[in-house]
């Protein structure tokens, strides 16, 4: 029914563009501006030149782009398809103008017609489809496997609206919808001729032996593509995102003549829906029939392209696994197995057994979380009633299992308790399971699927996770881009470990003057963004420690703002203690529904107005959270810190990629031993790591007690100080109550072991200050930071994945 684009991506594209001259690429400039978007010099907005930009860069991404694409096909190569719920993408702009070796000749020639770079940057809106670490770990790794020419897709839904804008009302988060698209998105090209139906519900019939769905509604899944280039613009892949539209004219005329306005549109509505939002929540469900049906819709279109491609140019479906790598981003995607398996069995005649051993050597899965309430379930009752001939396909799944577990007495189900488990189905229907750093791998091993595990040793792998060096130094933060590249030459953008190179200079009192301006220049760049946006002043020279991630207890920003309080308190008591200036950053969302995250939001804001307006302390310390952190913000801020909070219960943060953004951009790390702390410390050496906090063993031993909460406090005066201050209502003179329940949570319950862990924190903390104190021991153990970073690349992440996930190679 559509129009393959193989015509499309087989033409014979010229060869690539050389790099253009400023003359050049001020003409192309004013060609967009005049012919694209109808604007002379004279008249054009802040807008209008973003948007020729925008055109006058991406037209140098079509080249590589093409030329890909054509290789690709012409060697036959096998191809990686990333499907995720989420892209956590940001801005394009200054990626790809990077990426493509543009950058200087933009700032010149924007600086012809006195505008900067920045500025015009700036008016573009985040790409904000994904949550948080999931969905940005996708775009790190899009941009990776473009760099190092692994022939890729990205599939994915294109959200109408991205996650919710915050901002906060009397320190509470409030929730506005977010518009990326409400002005024209210049990175999109539109591909109406590639759409597919995508069904849902109706009836199962038998025939023959076989199998027949009827769907009893059908939505059309229509592809927007995005080129991604890597750097150096030698390869680019695509970013394929679905929108659903009406699979016919759903559009009543004759009632919208009668008048009946809302309902004439009414059908045509509940088909857009499946692409209208993006779920604002990185931990459960909410809206439960219609995200099993956008995780279906990007599915299902997104394996019927792959299918589709594939037999473009071969026959036998037996093949796949040696052409055709799928990658599933978490369980959302997890209906992979059984639509393939479908798809062969009930389309092409495949045999039932011989379906599942093809698709399992096909799809790979990456878990994210241990979190119970993060591992996907589905009731029996709603995939029926939305996917039926997959619930059954599932049940013979589930069946088969259950005998390879022989005499076992208490088998593990993919069907149990009338729930589908979608990581138990994600390990069966795979050749690999990937956690997503060693600590994390270790209790997927152990905790969650040990019986999985034991039936097929060797498919769990680890890939401890990785960012892209080209977004998160080179562009965040040029002044130590530009140092590193005056002291050890260029190239480290693609080869990171070459920052090793610079562990002779942390001795070298020049270089660390140099390191300290470009901390100190990052910090100016932020603060100014910080007063010119949002009114808050900072003192540049204070120690900026920050946390920065979505609002999650496990997380623990109440440790944070606990802490904080006992600071304040301290120095209230002894104000001429010789106090380091310090400002506490705070930023993140917290899901809508999430009550107690969102209580700590109102603490975190509350000691906030209480800190920043008490003049005996406010040269001291202040508390910044500046709403609705995302990747724009995390660009100007991360550069600028000198101290990261990694403090997560351990055991619980599956890696973090944020803690490996601060640290590359030279902050120090607090941090317990959780998630990729742990190796981050490995590399950097524990001497240059503030390490606090209970094991993850001790984690386990210590909730066992009980009454660990009411213990720990009662060896914590200082602890028991701030809960006082809280339960008097300091923070919050106009309700009293407003935390009781947070506090009752502290003294009775503290799942995530805050007062286990204060004293141990607070220790790292004054370290923390004694060490600032000392402005060299400081730079240098930043420098060596930096310089030991290199193994956290995404490349290396993407090399890792190519090697021992997809057996694909470089085309480079
Ligand atoms: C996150 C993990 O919480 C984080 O530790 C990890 O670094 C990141 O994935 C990338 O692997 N998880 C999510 O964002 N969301 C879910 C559902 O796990």
């Amino acid at each position: 029914m559509s129009q393959p684009i193989d015509a499309f991506e087989l033409r014979d594209a010229a060869a690539a563009q050389p790099a253009p001259t400023p003359a050049q690429f001020r003409q192309a400039l004013l060609r967009h501006l005049q012919y694209t978007v109808g604007k002379s010099p004279q008249k054009a907005s802040l807008f209008d030149w973003r948007i020729a930009l925008s055109h006058a860069v991406r037209d140098h991404a079509v080249d590589p782009w093409f030329n890909a694409t054509r290789r690709t096909w012409d060697e036959d190569r096998k191809r990686v398809y990333y499907l995720s719920m989420e892209f956590l993408i940001g801005r394009l702009l200054e990626d790809q103008a990077i990426n493509l070796g543009l950058r200087e000749v933009v700032v010149q020639v924007l600086g012809e017609f006195g505008l900067s770079f920045a500025e015009v940057a700036e008016g573009e809106p985040d790409a904000a489809l994904g949550n948080g670490g999931l969905g940005r770990l996708a775009a790190c790794y899009l941009e990776s496997m473009a760099t190092m020419g692994c022939p890729a897709y990205g599939y994915g839904l294109r959200y109408e609206h991205g996650l919710f804008r915050q901002h906060f009302e009397n320190g509470r988060q409030i929730e506005t919808p977010e518009n990326w698209l409400a002005t024209d998105n210049p990175w999109d090209f539109t591909r109406p001729e590639v759409a597919y139906p995508v069904g849902f519900g109706g009836a199962l019939a038998e025939h023959n032996g076989a199998w027949i769905w009827s769907p009893g509604s059908q939505v059309l899944a229509s592809a927007h593509d995005t080129p991604v280039v890597g750097y150096g613009g030698k390869w680019a892949n695509t970013l394929r995102l679905w929108a659903a539209m009406p699979s016919a004219d759903l559009f009543d005329l004759n009632r919208f003549n009668a008048g009946d306005f809302a309902a004439a549109s009414e059908p045509e509505a509940l088909a857009r829906s499946l692409s209208r939002v993006l779920y604002p929540n990185d931990t459960t469900d909410g809206g439960k029939e219609l995200r099993l049906s956008q995780e279906y819709f990007l599915t299902s279109a997104s394996v019927q392209d792959i299918l589709r491609r594939y037999l473009a140019a071969h026959q036998d479906l037996l093949k796949l696994p040696e052409f055709v790598a799928i990658q599933m981003n978490d369980t959302h995607p997890a209906i992979a197995g059984p639509e393939l398996i479908r798809l062969l069995v009930d389309e092409h005649g495949v045999n039932f057994d011989t379906a599942v051993q093809t698709v399992t050597g096909v799809l790979g899965y990456t878990n994210h979380t241990l979190l119970p309430e993060a591992l996907e379930r589905w009731s029996v009752g709603l995939m029926r009633k939305v996917l039926p001939r997959h619930l059954q396909i599932i049940e013979t799944l589930d069946t088969q299992f259950i005998q390879l577990q022989g005499s076992a007495p208490d088998p593990v189900r993919l069907v149990s308790n009338d729930q589908v488990s979608m990581g138990d189905l994600a390990f069966a229907t795979s050749h690999k399971v990937n956690g997503v750093s060693a600590l994390h791998t270790e209790l997927v091993s152990k905790d969650l699927f040990p019986v999985h595990n034991e039936l097929h040793p060797g498919r769990i792998v680890n890939i401890t996770n990785g960012i892209t060096p080209r977004r998160w130094l080179k562009l965040a933060n040029p002044s130590l881009a530009t140092l590193i590249t005056d002291t050890i030459g260029a190239g480290w953008e693609t080869d990171l470990e070459r920052l090793r190179e610079l562990e002779p200079y942390a001795d070298d009192p020049a270089f660390r003057d140099a390191f300290g301006r470009s901390k100190r220049q990052a910090k100016e760049h932020f603060t100014g963004w910080l007063a010119q946006e949002h009114g808050i002043e900072l003192p540049a020279d204070a120690l900026f420690d920050a946390q920065v991630k979505r609002l999650h207890e496990y997380k623990r920003q109440l440790l944070n703002i606990l802490w904080t309080i006992a600071h304040w308190q301290r120095i209230k008591r002894d104000p001429q203690a010789g106090w380091a200036p310090r400002v506490k950053i705070f930023g993140g969302k917290a899901a809508p529904s999430y009550h107690m995250a969102k209580l700590i939001i109102q603490l975190i804001n509350d000691v906030a107005n209480v800190v920043n307006n008490d003049p005996e302390t406010s040269h001291l310390l202040r508390v910044a959270y500046p709403p609705n952190y995302g990747v724009s913000m995390a660009e100007k801020l991360i550069p600028a810190a000198d101290l990261s909070e990694q403090i997560s219960t351990a055991g619980m943060e599956a890696s973090g990629t944020g803690n490996m953004k601060f640290a590359l951009n030279g902050a120090l790390t607090i941090g317990t031993l959780d998630g990729a702390n742990v190796e981050i410390r490995e590399h950097v050496g524990a001497e240059n790591f503030f390490l606090f906090g209970l094991t993850t063993e001790q984690v386990a031993e210590r909730r066992a007690q009980p009454g660990h909460a009411r213990t720990a406090l009662e060896a914590s005066q200082t602890l028991r100080d701030v809960l006082q201050a809280i339960a008097e209502g300091v923070f919050s003179p106009d309700d009293r109550h407003r935390y009781d329940g947070l506090l009752d949570a502290m003294w009775n319950s503290d799942w995530f072991l805050v007062a286990s862990d204060f004293e141990d924190y607070d220790r790292a903390q004054s370290e923390v200050a004694d060490c600032y104190g000392d402005p060299d021991r400081w730079q240098r153990m930043a420098i060596l930071n930096v310089a030991r970073m290199g193994y956290f690349s995404s490349d290396r992440s993407i090399r890792e994945y190519m090697s021992q996930i997809w057996n694909v190679e470089s085309a480079l």
